[in-house]
């Protein structure tokens, strides 16, 4: 019989730790690949993701009152930035020209890093918002303001 009658059930948890550094990058794929939209106490919460060179999916529907999260999971360096142009007084103005202060912007973000989208929260809802990555001009999408 065990010193403190314990040691096997000591044993089991120890085996089962394997499993659990496998199931933890497994779980944060998947919140990161499920529904685009998803309940928030603070509104909906939104993930536009880059991988290989371009974001996931096309299209991102966007609650005004929500977070939009751009997570990179490539390895080159990208952003996500609006065609469309917001006020000069954005935070994020500082290295765009007079005039042409994106409406939302990210800084560029490299492999497994995340940022929130600045400005959403100047989205019109029912309105569409291409955006673009400043560094690969063929990566681009579409935020649906809601
Ligand atoms: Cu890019």
């Amino acid at each position: 019989m065990s010193r403190a009658g314990t040691p096997k059930r000591a044993g089991a948890l120890r085996r089962r730790m394997p499993l659990a550094s496998w199931r933890l990058p497994a779980l944060a794929l998947a919140l990161l690949l499920a529904p685009l939209v998803a309940a928030s106490p603070l509104g909906a919460q939104t993930h536009v993701v880059a991988r290989d060179n371009a974001y996931l999916v096309d299209h991102f529907v966007v609650d005004v009152d929500g977070t939009l999260l751009f997570t990179n999971l490539d390895l080159r360096a990208h952003d996500v930035v609006a065609f469309a142009s917001g006020p000069d007084t954005n935070p994020w103005c500082g290295p765009y020209p007079a005039g042409a202060c994106p409406l939302f912007a990210t800084p560029l973000i490299g492999l497994a890093e995340q940022v929130v989208v600045e400005g959403t929260s100047q989205l019109t809802p029912r309105a569409s918002y291409p955006f673009y990555c400043s560094t690969h001009r063929w990566m681009v999408g579409t935020l649906h303001a809601i």
